[in-house]
C-alpha cells in the first residue's frame, strides 16, 4: 500500500510489490538458491533467513513503454536497482524514499532488480549494531509511473495564518527532461486555483511559488483532524498530462514562553516511541497492524507518538494525520558517540536523510516537531558541530515546525542553544535508583539556570523500564511486569506534575527485536521496554498508562476551562 489516497488520476502509477517476487541471497550457505518472496517484506521473515546479514537480490518484471519513474519508498538498508541489468539508483538508509526516470524504455516487459544489503561496516554510519533490529529488504513499496518529458516533482504546503484567514503557500517542483512546448502548471485546493502562466521550462528542475487564500478552510487539530487535497496539474494545449496530488491540513505550530503552542493553545503531550517492529514483520507491518498500533495508542489515551529512532513508513503518517495523533518525527541515528560521529560518512548521510525526511513528509499536519540525533555525543564541542549544522539544514527546508533532539547527557549536554524544545531521555527507577521526582527537578533546574536552554519547552522523550511479557512475581523484582508497571506509574506522575513540562513519551509502545551484534545484555535479545509485548499483548503496566493520560487529559482539560 503506497498512501491512503491515490497520488494520480492522471499519471499512470502501478505499485510493483504487493506480489511474489524473485530472491536469491547472494552471501552465506544458502548463496545463490531462489526463493519467490512476498513484497515488500524483510528477509529476516523468510523462514532459515532470520540471522542473515548480507546482500539479497530481488527481482521482478514490468511491462512499461517510454519514461519510467521508478520510486523505493525505503530499502534497507543499502540499495542497487537495475532496470533491463543497468545501473539506475542506489541509495543509502531504510527510512526514506528515492526514485529515478529511465528513459525512453521500448514497448514490453523489462527487469527490475534490487540489491539490498543490511551488512554493517566502516561505510554505514548511521546502521551500526543498535537497541533496535536493522533488517533487510525491499521493505516499503516499489512504484512504477509513466511520464513524459516534463512532470511534476512535488508540491509543498505550508499553511499559515494570516489577519484570521487561513493561506496555503505553496511551493510546486516541476521536472523537465528535454525542452519542448508551452506547459500550464495550475494547483487546486478546495476548489481555489492558482495557475501559473503556460511557459517553456529550462531542462532540469523548475520551482513556483504561490499562495491561495481560503477564508473558509477548517483547521486540523487532533480532535477535528480536517485533511484538504491539493492537486498539482500539467497542461499542454489545454489538455492535462499529468498530476500529483498530495494532501495537507491547516494548522500552526510554534514555541512561546516554554510551551509548544498548536493553532494558539498550549499542547500537552501523553506520547510513547515505536519503532516499526513485529515478530512476524519485521519492520514491514502492513495497513492492518499500523492500524491496530494506532488503535492501541489511542486506547491508551495516548495523543502523541515518536517515530524513534527514524522517518516512519508514509502509510503509518497518513493514519496520523486522519486520526488527529501529533507525531515526533526523527531522523535516523540513535546513541552514537563521538567516535561513530567522526566516521567519514556520518555528516553527509545524516545530512541525507534528513533533507530526504522534510522533504518527503513536509505536508504532513500531524508532524508537530522534527528531532534529530537521538542520544548521540551533544556533550562534545565537535557533537555540538554536527547538530548545529543538521538544525540549520532542517530550518533551511521548513521553518513551520519546532526541531528539538532528545538528549541524554545529565547535565553535561553543550547543545540546548541550538534547539527549540529541551527534550531529556531520562531513567530513574531503571538505570539507576534516585527518587524520580528529585532526579527531574535537579535536572530541570539545571536546564534553568545554567544553560542555553533556559526558558525553552522542556519535554520528557523518554522514561522506562523493562518488563518480560508473564513474568509476574509478588517479590515486584526487575524485569517483573510489576516492577514495571510501579516504576512507570512513578516515572509518569512525577514527569506530569512537573511544572512547566509540556509533557512525557514513554519508552516503549512495544517489546522490540535488537541487533543480535548489539550488546548482549537485553534479555530475548528484545528491549523489554514494550507497554504491549512484541505481539502487541498488554502487560500490567498498561492499566496504568491508561489511568496516568486519562486522568492528565481530564486535568488538562479542566485546566483550560
Ligand atoms: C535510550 C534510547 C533508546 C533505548 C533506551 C533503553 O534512551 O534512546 O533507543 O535504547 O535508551 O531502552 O535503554
Amino acid at each position: 500500500m503506497i498512501r491512503t489516497f491515490s497520488q494520480h488520476i492522471v499519471r499512470p502509477q502501478q505499485e510493483l510489490t504487493g506480489k511474489l517476487w524473485t530472491f536469491v541471497p547472494l552471501q552465506g550457505a544458502r548463496a545463490g538458491e531462489t526463493l519467490r518472496v512476498h513484497t515488500p517484506s524483510c528477509w529476516e521473515t523468510y523462514p532459515g533467513f532470520g540471522l542473515y546479514r548480507g546482500e539479497g537480490r530481488y527481482s521482478t518484471s514490468f511491462c512499461a513503454d517510454g519514461n519510467v519513474r521508478i520510486e523505493c519508498k525505503g530499502v534497507s538498508h543499502t540499495a542497487s536497482v537495475y532496470v533491463d541489468g543497468e545501473k539506475v539508483a542506489s541509495h543509502y538508509n531504510a527510512y526514506t524514499a528515492f526514485s529515478c526516470v529511465v528513459r525512453g524504455l521500448s514497448a514490453g516487459e523489462h527487469t527490475l532488480e534490487i540489491v539490498a544489503d543490511n551488512r554493517f561496516s566502516e561505510e554505514s554510519a548511521l546502521h551500526v549494531p543498535n537497541d533496535y533490529m536493522s533488517y533487510g529488504g525491499v521493505s516499503r513499496p516499489v512504484v512504477r509511473e509513466r511520464v513524459g518529458s516534463c512532470y511534476i516533482g512535488d508540491v509543498r504546503v505550508t499553511p499559515v495564518r494570516r489577519g484570521g484567514v487561513w493561506t496555503a503557500e505553496i511551493r510546486v517542483r516541476v521536472e523537465n527532461l528535454e525542452e519542448a512546448s508551452p506547459v500550464c502548471v495550475r494547483v487546486a485546493v478546495a476548489g481555489r486555483e492558482l495557475c501559473f502562466p503556460e511557459r517553456v521550462f529550462p531542462r532540469g528542475e523548475t520551482v513556483l511559488e504561490g499562495a491561495l487564500a481560503l477564508p473558509d478552510a477548517r483547521q486540523w487539530s487532533p480532535e477535528h483532524p480536517e485533511l484538504y487535497f491539493v492537486t498539482a496539474t500539467l497542461e499542454r494545449g489545454g489538455a492535462v498530462f499529468d498530476d500529483l496530488i498530495d494532501r495537507f491540513g491547516f494548522r500552526e505550530v510554534r514555541t512561546e514562553g516554554g510551551r509548544i503552542l498548536l493553532n494558539g493553545e498550549p499542547v500537552r503531550i501523553r506520547g510513547l516511541c515505536r519503532h516499526e517492529d513485529h515478530p512476524q514483520y519485521g519492520c514491514v507491518l502492513p495497513f492492518s497492524a499500523m492500524a491496530y498500533d494506532l488503535a492501541v495508542l489511542r486506547d491508551l489515551g495516548a495523543n502523541s507518538v515518536r517515530t524513534s529512532h527514524y522517518p516512519n513508513d508514509e502509510v503509518f503518517l497518513d493514519l496520523c494525520d486522519e486520526t488527529g495523533i501529533l507525531v515526533w518525527e526523527e531522523n535516523h541515528a540513535r546513541g552514537l558517540s563521538l567516535e561513530q560521529m567522526r566516521n567519514r560518512n556520518f555528516e553527509r548521510r545524516a545530512e541525507e536523510v534528513t533533507r530526504e525526511m522534510v522533504a518527503q513528509h513536509y505536508n504532513h499536519p500531524s508532524i508537530y516537531i522534527w528531532g534529530i540525533l537521538n542520544e548521540c555525543a551533544s556533550d562534545s564541542e565537535y557533537g555540538r558541530s554536527c547538530y548545529d549544522a543538521q538544525f540549520s539544514v532542517i530550518r533551511a527546508l521548513d521553518g513551520s515546525r519546532p526541531c528539538s533532539f532528545a538528549g541524554c547527557k545529565f547535565k553535561t549536554d553543550l547543545c540546548f542553544g541550538l534547539p527549540d524544545v529541551v527534550s531529556y531521555n531520562i531513567y530513574p527507577k531503571w538505570y539507576h535508583d534516585t527518587p524520580v521526582g528529585e532526579y527531574l527537578k535537579d535536572l530541570y533546574d539545571w536546564v534553568q539556570n545554567e544553560t542555553e536552554g533556559a526558558g525553552k519547552p522542556f519535554l520528557v522523550t523518554e522514561i522506562g523500564a523493562g518488563g518480560i511479557y508473564g513474568y509476574r512475581t509478588p517479590y515486584v523484582t526487575k524485569w517483573s511486569e510489576e516492577y514495571q508497571a510501579q516504576a512507570l506509574r512513578e516515572q509518569l506522575e512525577a514527569v506530569l506534575a512537573l511544572e512547566n513540562c509540556v509533557g512525557v513519551y514513554i519508552w516503549q509502545y512495544c517489546d522490540i527485536r535488537i541487533s543480535e551484534e548489539w550488546w548482549g545484555g537485553r534479555p530475548r535479545t528484545m528491549n523489554n521496554k514494550g507497554v504491549v509485548d512484541e505481539y502487541r499483548r498488554p502487560k500490567l503496566c498498561y492499566a496504568v498508562v491508561k489511568e496516568i493520560f486519562e486522568r492528565d487529559r481530564a486535568r488538562k482539560k479542566e485546566a483550560l476551562k
